[in-house]
């Protein structure tokens, strides 16, 4: 299905639209959760439980055939006692070229269709000496360095507590061990050079990635509650002396999925 006029035209609407078609696929009413999963997450699905339903995203009208990972382009939805999760197996990035609105389409989907918390996953590059690839750390704050917003015009949309104190606290109690850091979206699809870099830190970025910033701003639009999650799976360049790898980044993601995939679950359990 495509809907890709609508959603230039009115996104809201190609959201509900998509809703919609959601509602007719799974048989469920009404979602609560939504689930992000992006880079090096994927794996993490199988740990949320069996899924009642499983197709390709682009059955909903609005979304695009992913471009990387072979995993990933597909929706979930798993009831875990009373509660319906709504998990996007990869998502559309910025630098795909397809405009804001495409990036946050997944996030304004799951609101319509009732979701009132989104848990935001990725994988980045960390620029603290202490991050480790593997290490999973809670999205504290963000730097929108795209340049973008998928806001209307004159929405001055409160920023003060992006990603919920709640829920930061309920990953504190799954895994004491987890840090909190400030994550950096650019737009990519190229990453950083080392001066880059050493720009964001000085701006006070911890992480960097090419997501999940836009889509948490779209979803305090509609009212949700975010948790975000990275995954660090490379040190940021220029900090190791060697060139970052595509594959060492995969690799990183499939080394921590039985780690983050229980972590993910065990969250979920507490909200
Ligand atoms: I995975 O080091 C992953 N995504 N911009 N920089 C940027 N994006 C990333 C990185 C990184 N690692």
């Amino acid at each position: 299905m495509s809907g890709l006029g609508l959603l230039q035209r009115n996104p809201y609407a190609a959201a509900r639209a998509a809703a919609g078609a959601l509602e007719k696929l799974t048989d469920v009413m009404k979602h609560d959760i939504a689930i992000v999963l992006g880079s090096g997450w994927a794996p993490a699905a199988d740990f949320l439980g069996p899924p009642d339903a499983d197709f390709p995203v682009t059955d909903l009208p609005g979304f695009l055939p992913p471009i990387v990972d072979g995993h990933a382009g597909r929706v979930r939805s798993v009831t875990v006692g009373e509660r319906h999760l709504l998990v996007f197996l990869g998502r559309t990035h910025l630098y795909e070229g397809h405009g804001v609105e495409a990036t946050v389409h997944a996030v304004r989907t799951a609101g319509a269709a009732g979701c009132r918390i989104v848990i935001l996953t990725n994988g980045c590059g960390g620029l603290e000496g202490w991050h480790r690839p593997g290490m999973p750390v809670l999205i504290r704050d963000h730097l929108n360095l795209t340049g973008q917003s998928p806001l209307p015009p004159a929405c001055f949309l409160d920023q003060t507590e992006v990603y919920s104190a709640r829920l930061r606290a309920l990953g504190h109690e799954v895994e004491p061990s987890l840090t909190e850091c400030v994550y950096a979206q650019v737009r990519g699809p190229q990453y950083e050079t080392p001066a880059e870099i050493g720009m964001i830190k000085t701006l006070g970025g911890q992480l960097v990635g090419m997501s999940t910033v836009l889509e948490a701003i779209a979803a305090r639009e509609a009212g949700m509650e975010v948790l975000g999650l990275s995954l660090v799976t490379n040190q940021a360049a220029g900090m190791t002396g060697r060139p970052l790898s595509h594959q060492e980044v995969q690799a990183a993601g499939q080394a921590a999925a039985e780690r983050i995939g229980r972590l993910l679950a065990e969250v979920i359990n507490r909200l």
